[in-house]
């Protein structure tokens, strides 16, 4: 396993479109342990592929990742969402790709998705709450879209410029 580095916006990988995951052997089994070990040591939730420049419809997550001896990753490839809410709540958003900030995106409050595992067998879960909210972000990485993208062209470009200002201030 290894920590690979996640990207940071604006780099033109995050806004890329994923292409389905064809092939289920060991070359995909190691990108996914790799995303685990990566999504563990930056203390996320979820982490989708094309955070760490691999363009492939393949996320994991794991909500419940402060008990070391529960953690309990998930792994999603090739996602899609067979039915949402008309429902929508609020949450406070945060990225791996936009670090350090925060602000509220709304979106369905539940939704139903269709995947498939690690070995290409399919699934469909029904997801609320927390779980509802990280997966969409996470399938919006798939898109290319970043929660910001969501947000006012205002508020969008304020998160922009502060997370390169912080990272000028980090090289030099
Ligand atoms: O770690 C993460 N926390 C989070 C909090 C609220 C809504 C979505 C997320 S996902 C984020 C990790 C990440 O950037 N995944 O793409
Ligand atoms: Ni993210």
């Amino acid at each position: 396993m290894a920590i690979r580095e996640i990207l940071v916006a604006p780099d033109p990988k995050l806004k890329m479109k994923a292409r389905r995951v064809e092939t289920f052997d060991d070359d995909l089994r190691k990108l996914l342990d790799d995303m685990v070990e990566t999504m563990y040591a930056a203390k996320g939730i979820g982490l989708a592929a094309p955070q760490i420049g691999v363009p492939l419809r393949a996320i994991v997550m794991d909500l419940a990742r402060d008990e070391e001896e529960d953690a309990a990753p998930r792994k999603f490839l090739n996602p899609e969402i067979v039915w949402e809410s008309d429902e929508e709540v609020p949450c406070e958003e945060g990225c791996l790709s936009v670090p350090g900030q925060y602000a509220e995106v709304t979106r369905p409050a539940q939704c139903r998705v269709r995947y498939q595992d690690e070995n290409g067998v399919r699934h469909e879960i029904d997801c609320d709450g927390l779980l509802a909210v990280c997966i969409q972000h996470e399938m919006d990485h798939l898109e290319g879209v970043l929660f910001v993208d969501h947000l006012s062209m205002l508020k969008r470009n304020m998160i922009l410029r502060k997370v390169a200002k912080a990272r000028r201030e980090k090289a030099s």
